[in-house]
Formats: C-alpha cells, structure tokens, sequence
C-alpha cells in the first residue's frame, strides 16, 4: 500500500506492486499534446494491451483533479485524449497543479517523478525530450534530462527526435552519468529513422540483458534513470532527408512565430505531424507498440533479477 496522500493507484497497479509484478508506467503528454484525437486513445489502449500480453501491468499516469493517478480508467484516459484544456506537465508545475486542485498530462520527467514515488522502476514511451539546437544560446534543454539524471526510472524509448541536437543530448546525459544503451544497434535512433550520426554508450541485445544492468545500477545505489534507445521497426521507418527537411521548416516557423518555453516542443511535433500528413503519426504509433513489447520483456526481467537477489 502507497500512503503518500498525493497518490492514488488504481486496484490493478497497487495489487501488481504489493505482489512484486512488474509494473510498466506510461506518460500521458503523448496523449494529450503528442498525437491527435482518436488516434491517440487508441494507441494509449493498444499500449497497455501490448504491455499485458507481454506479461506486465500498465500504470498510465497523469495529474487529475490535484491528484497524480497511477492507472487510468477507460473513462480518464478519453478525457486525457479529448479535452484541450489539459496542460503539459513536467517537474516545475507538478506543485502547482496538485495544490490547486488541478488537472495535467506528464512529461517524460514528471512521469518519472510519479512512477519513482509508486515505486514503478520502468517506464514505456516514444521520444524523450533533450537539448534544443541552438541551446547554446536559448538554454532550452528539457527537464527530461535533469530527471534521468538523479530519478531512479528507466526509460525505452525510440530516442530522441531531431528537433534536438542529438549530438549535445547525448553530451548531456554522459556529462550526468546516464547510460544510454542501444537495443540491438550501436547508433542512437532518431525517432523517425533508426540510426543517426552518433554512438549509443552501449549495446544491448536482448530484455534479460537490459534488466540486469538496471539492477546493477540500482543495487550499486547510482542515482538515476537510463535510457534504452529502440530503433523504430525497419517497415515503418520514414526516410532520413525528407524528415531532415521537414524539421528544419518546423524549426524556421518556431523562430518565426518567438515560440519559447514549454511550447517549443508541442509546437515542433504538432509541426512535424501536420507537414507529413500523417504518415510521421503512423511512425510514431508503431514505435511505441514496439516499446511497449520491449519495456514489458525488461520489466520482466528486471523483477526476476530482484526477486533472484532477495533470495541470495
Ligand atoms: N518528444 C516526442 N514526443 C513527445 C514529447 C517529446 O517525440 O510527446 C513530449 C514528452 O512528454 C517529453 C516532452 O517529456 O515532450 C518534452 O518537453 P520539453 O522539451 O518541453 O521538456
Ligand atoms: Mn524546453
């Protein structure tokens, strides 16, 4: 049982915690602010189905009504997806929204940050968020990256999409001591495309693998997340200059419009999904189909490395 007050889990997820289950958690930003209505309720519940069917429980998580709700009900996750009035959320206004009684859909730090207080140690979800090109002047570099810094959560995602200087993002996270390990490439996949012009710190080749580091991480009491890079599966992959194009008039209309802040991101993707016709949202529902396969294998894995250490 959680007794923290701000916290409310639903039956599924509680009773898989107590149980020692592996758990899954889920952002709700992709939802809310990442991909259009329906195709986003949908895919939210494809999700936690392909989470079950891979022998783990999904916790979707977001802040209702001032509190942080750990596992949707059918009824919460459609008002996620349908309302435009839910606001993104990340670490700086998670005490604002709890205290106010209000209502957001998390980020990948803010997720991190409620996944870590349920205990849930793996977390599914497309792209994280990294350091902006031109950060150099604007400072624009996402919470995201301070979170996998010092939260103890793993993140599988397909990368990072480039709206973001990889090359700096990956400068970021080894500055802070966060592993990013390839599953099954040496290249850090760009969302979109499964490689870019840049080296994973590691190669990881299958769940079992990925669980085990995890624990040793944990077990050697190292702050802090990790993040396992799956490259979008090979069919559904979009080709590398025709998105270079597309991103680089995103980011030409953001400066354009003195887009700044928080906005910046949901600018660029709304950007991006609209220019390509939906055919980057087709990518982007196939890739977390697969990380949602790949996150339930490593959370099973995972558990079973615990289990295997409490025994010792
Ligand atoms: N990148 C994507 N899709 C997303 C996001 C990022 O390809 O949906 C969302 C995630 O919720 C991520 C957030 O945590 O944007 C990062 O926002 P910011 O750059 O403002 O920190
Ligand atoms: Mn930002």
């Amino acid at each position: 049982m959680n007794l923290n007050p701000y916290l409310s889990l639903s039956q599924e997820v509680n009773e898989a915690l107590d149980k020692g289950k592996p758990v899954v958690a889920l952002e709700s930003t992709i939802i809310s602010h990442g991909m259009p209505y329906p195709e986003n309720i949908e895919t939210a519940k494809e999700v936690e189905q392909i989470i079950r069917d891979n022998g783990a429980v999904p916790a979707t998580i977001a802040i209702l009504d001032g509190r942080i709700k750990i596992g949707l009900t059918a009824e919460e996750l459609t008002a996620l997806a349908s309302r435009d009035d839910i606001t993104k959320a990340s670490r700086k206004d998670l005490p604002y929204l709890l205290a106010t009684g209000r209502s957001g859909a998390t980020t990948v730090a803010a997720t991190m940050i409620c996944a870590d207080l349920a205990g849930i140690r793996l977390f599914v979800t497309g792209g994280i968020g990294g350091v902006h090109r031109g950060a150099e002047t604007t400072m624009d570099i996402s919470a995201d990256l301070e979170e996998l810094a010092r939260t103890n959560v793993a993140v599988i995602c397909a990368g990072a999409k480039s709206i973001l200087d990889l090359g700096l993002t990956l400068e970021y996270l080894e500055t802070k001591g966060v592993p990013v390990m390839g599953y099954q490439t040496d290249s850090l996949p760009a969302f979109f495309t499964r490689t870019s012009d840049f080296a994973v710190h590691f190669r990881v080749d299958d769940a079992e693998e990925i669980g085990r580091i995890l624990h040793t991480k944990w077990e050697l009491g190292l702050q802090g997340g990790a993040v396992i890079a799956n490259p979008i599966p090979s069919g559904h992959a979009l080709d590398a200059s025709y998105m270079t194009g597309v991103i680089e008039a995103a980011l030409v209309e953001a400066k354009q419009q003195s887009i700044t802040g928080k906005d910046v991101t949901p600018f660029l993707l709304d950007h991006v999904n609209r220019a390509t016709e939906g055919r980057s949202l087709a990518a982007n529902i196939e890739l977390i189909k697969a990380n949602a396969g790949l996150g339930a294998a490593a959370a099973v894995a995972f558990y079973e490395q615990k289990k295997k250490a409490y025994q010792r």
